[in-house]
């Protein structure tokens, strides 16, 4: 009878099912209650040992992201009147083949591309298959976020120094962190070292309370810095020339590992000569700090003795990106923060084979800084980034508009959007709107008209993350413990949705094309289940894939340990400290760390970027209970900076830089450093100005202020995307 009474309760309350939220990277556990394949409450998943039942507001709104009535659940064709009408996705997919084959035909494959953006990231199978599709189709034309995002902390950097195949310093046992500009509390968005993006206020706690010294470096009193022990508020920008006097201290009062460097590391001296001109008091006038506290943080990092320099997006955005890499990969490595030999790894990864982990140097990697070149500038071109599926080339974002519009062989016709949204993102809004307008085909994988979308030839809508199964791959080796979680999809899909590599397979099945995931051939007639490709991503994994499959909810698996090996004489290479181009980007740094954007009279505000809690990127806006957190991105500016230009709290402002202008709503803000202005990237619409009487509703796009090609990063491309030079202007009546 008891049981009886039991069913009935939970008929009428819902089956449960745990499942892991897609909605950033951090992918929190959580527990659905489905009710005739919809869902009606989602709740954090308080069993989970990993993350304690830690989620976000923006993962617990999905039930509405899913029944958004605005939701695109068909496939749209745009029309040359610009009108839309609906089709299935069968049809638009075999319309778009058609016409991939036409370009293709006339312009050659690297006419064909695709921007993977930040949200392709939640599906795991997105990127293998995406590969692979531009693979069998020989076409390079292959884009993602990560080299808008931070290419020299997973890549360039590795590259021209080497890294360590034991491994870095990880959070849990580290006595100290220098995290600069990275605000893991609001972004949950960090690689080991730095604060774990998993429950990220608990880590920090954790962390304190058993002695960790936290140094930050950022322009803003972010949630991190507001908690650190020693907290540099440094003029934005100015983060090489910091490092570099960080160096020159623990090198010059010996603080760092000796026997370590002398083992493991070349060129340290012609690097430490190169470093002479950043001295406490140079670097003091430079970065706007005190010159004891500049000594006190190098002191306190070389304590360690564990530790680790991270960093975010804050000084990546900025002038000298590959430099700001190398000079914190150098922090590490002279201080030895890495695992030595008879040390256990916390965690080696659940899902990749078992590897040796020597205690030795893995040397610079010159050929992934090789490859196809961008027609743009031959200083910039295929980078190697090293993803949870192994190193990728992948072309440089940042000139991708250029691609478009620059004609000649190879120019690109027609790019794919998968879970991104270029017209926010990219640097250099006016120029990537001209490029969108001038392909001759335009395709958009999303599930709401962004602004994106709104340009696009045709609209597929995609899956959510509720509605598709996935595993914890990018995650994988960020856990403290060997841990994974496989999700089923909790509901299936309402409408005629994609998953994003269905689309590569689709367009490659059409196209005739042969696509294979390490080795192992797709299946190109009978579409492989979205299981089956987890596997052939995961062949060999520590754990089966059969097994976390069995399993409800995330586990720690109880792994051998993984110790780290001896080096080996015969394969040990060394840390390269002073590789070709660092003396030249140091002596730059030293000259001008502005690399000459500043124009003092002109524009005398920095304006910088940083993340907001109630959006991810462009995904939030739409979401009403999002919304009612804030519908614009305010300028945040301090209290002083405002009386002085006699603004006011919520009064709408002009921000003006070399390149352009944008409208913004004022946020009074004393966290920020005085003279900067603090401003969320991915909001606004189109750059023709007709969206800017609706600021306060939509806010505004701070890539606008952009030229893409002021100072394009050797390699990457990258622009400086943050510390951007602009005016305030009073606009009045
Ligand atoms: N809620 C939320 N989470 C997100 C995102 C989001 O939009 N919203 N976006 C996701 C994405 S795409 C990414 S890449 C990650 C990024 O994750 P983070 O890198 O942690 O990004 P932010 O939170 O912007 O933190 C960057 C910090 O750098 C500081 N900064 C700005 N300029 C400088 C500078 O010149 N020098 C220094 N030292 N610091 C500077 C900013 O003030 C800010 O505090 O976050 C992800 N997570
Ligand atoms: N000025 C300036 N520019 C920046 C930055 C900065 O700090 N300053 N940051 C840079 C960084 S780090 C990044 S990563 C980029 C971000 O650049 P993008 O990745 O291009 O931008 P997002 O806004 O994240 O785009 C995500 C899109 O995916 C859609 N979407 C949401 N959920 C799903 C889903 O489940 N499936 C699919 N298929 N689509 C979905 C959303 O509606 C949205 O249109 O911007 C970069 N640009
Ligand atoms: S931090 Fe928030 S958005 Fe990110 S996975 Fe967790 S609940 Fe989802
Ligand atoms: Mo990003």
């Amino acid at each position: 009878m008891q049981e009886e009474q039991q069913k009935m309760h939970q008929k009428k309350q819902g089956e449960q099912v745990k499942t892991f939220c897609r909605f950033c990277h951090a992918n929190c556990p959580m527990v659905a209650t489905v009710e005739d394949n919809r869902i009606t409450a989602l709740k954090p998943d308080t069993d989970n040992v990993i993350f304690g039942g830690y989620t976000c507001l923006k993962g617990r709104q999905m039930p509405e992201q899913l029944y958004l009535p605005e939701r695109i659940l068909t496939s749209l064709k745009k029309h040359a009147d610009g009108s839309r009408t609906q089709i299935s996705s069968a049809q638009a997919l075999d319309e778009i083949a058609d016409k991939l084959r036409e370009i293709r035909k006339k312009y050659g494959p690297r006419s064909i591309a695709s921007y993977n953006g930040t949200v392709s990231f939640q599906n795991s199978a997105t990127h293998p298959v995406a590969k692979a599709w531009h693979v069998a189709l020989d076409s390079p034309s292959y884009y993602t976020s990560i080299t808008i995002d931070q290419p020299a902390k997973v890549g360039i950097g590795q590259a021209r120094m080497g890294f360590w195949a034991g491994g870095n310093h990880t959070w849990q046992d580290s006595d100290v962190a220098l995290i600069i500009g990275n605000n893991t509390l609001v972004s949950h968005f960090s690689i080991p070292g730095g604060i774990p993006s998993f429950s990220p206020s608990n880590a920090l706690r954790e962390g304190k309370k058993r002695g960790m010294k936290i140094i930050v470096i950022d322009p803003r009193k972010s949630e991190v810095a507001s908690r650190a022990d020693l907290f540099l508020q440094i003029k934005p920008g100015q983060d090489a020339v910091l490092l570099a006097g960080l160096l020159h201290i623990i090198l010059a009062e010996e603080l760092h590992d000796k026997a370590f460097c002398e083992e493991n590391i070349e060129n340290l001296q012609q690097f430490q000569q190169s470093l002479k001109p950043f001295t406490p008091e140079y670097v003091a006038a430079r970065t706007d700090l005190a010159e004891a506290d500049i000594i006190a943080a190098a002191r306190l990092f070389a304590s360690g003795p564990r530790g680790s320099a991270t960093t975010g997006t804050g000084p990546e955005m900025g002038p000298y990106p590959n430099l700001v890499q190398h000079l914190t990969q150098a922090l590490n490595a002279i201080c030895g923060r890495h695992y030595r030999a008879g040390e256990k790894l916390p965690n080696a990864g659940v899902l990749s084979p078992p590897m040796p982990r020597p205690a030795q140097a893995i040397p610079p990697q010159p050929e992934w800084l090789t490859g196809v070149r961008s027609r743009v500038s031959e200083d910039i071109g295929e980078v190697t980034v090293l993803t949870a599926n192994g190193p990728i080339k992948e072309m440089p974002t940042a000139v991708c508009a250029d691609e478009i519009l620059l004609e000649g062989e190879g120019q690109i016709k027609a790019l794919i959007v998968i879970g991104g949204n270029p017209l926010l993102a990219w640097p250099g809004q006016a120029k990537a709107y001209e490029a969108l307008k001038n392909l001759d085909l335009l395709i958009c994988l999303d599930y709401k008209m962004s602004a994106t979308a709104e340009m696009a030839d045709y609209v597929i809508g995609s899956k959510l993350c509720l509605e598709r199964d996935d595993l914890t791959v990018l995650t994988d080796i960020w856990y403290e413990q060997p841990y994974s979680h496989y999700t089923k999809a909790v509901v299936e899909a309402e409408g005629d949705v994609i998953e994003e590599w269905e689309l590569f397979w689709e367009l490659g099945k059409r196209l005739g094309l042969d696509l294979s995931i390490r080795d192992q051939p797709l299946d190109m007639f009978n579409k492989p289940s979205k299981y089956q490709i987890l596997e052939m991503m995961t062949t060999g994994s520590r754990v089966p894939l059969a097994d976390i499959y069995q399993r409800e909810g995330g586990h720690v698996y109880d792994l051998p340990d993984v110790i780290v090996a001896p080096a080996d004489p015969a394969t040990k290479g060394m840390l390269d400290l002073f590789p070709e181009g660092i003396a030249d980007e140091l002596a730059g740094a030293a000259r001008d760390a502005d690399r000459g954007l500043a124009l003092k009279q002109e524009h005398p505000f920095l304006l910088v970027s940083r993340r907001m809690k109630n959006v991810y990127n462009s995904t939030g806006p739409e979401l009403s209970f999002l919304a009612s957190k804030g519908t614009t991105n305010p300028a945040f500016i301090h209290p002083d900076d405002l009386e002085q230009l006699n603004l006011s709290d919520g009064e709408v402002i002009a921000l003006r830089s070399r390149q352009g202008e944008i409208p913004a709503v004022v946020k009074s803000s004393p966290d920020i450093k005085r003279g900067v202005i603090s401003m969320a990237h991915c909001w606004g619409a189109a750059p023709d100005g007709a969206g800017d009487d609706r600021v306060r509703e939509i806010g505004a796009n701070t890539n606008r202020l952009i030229n893409n090609l002021d100072n394009p990063e050797k390699y990457s491309g990258m622009a400086q995307q943050s510390a951007i030079p602009v005016s305030v202007v009073k606009l009045t009546g």
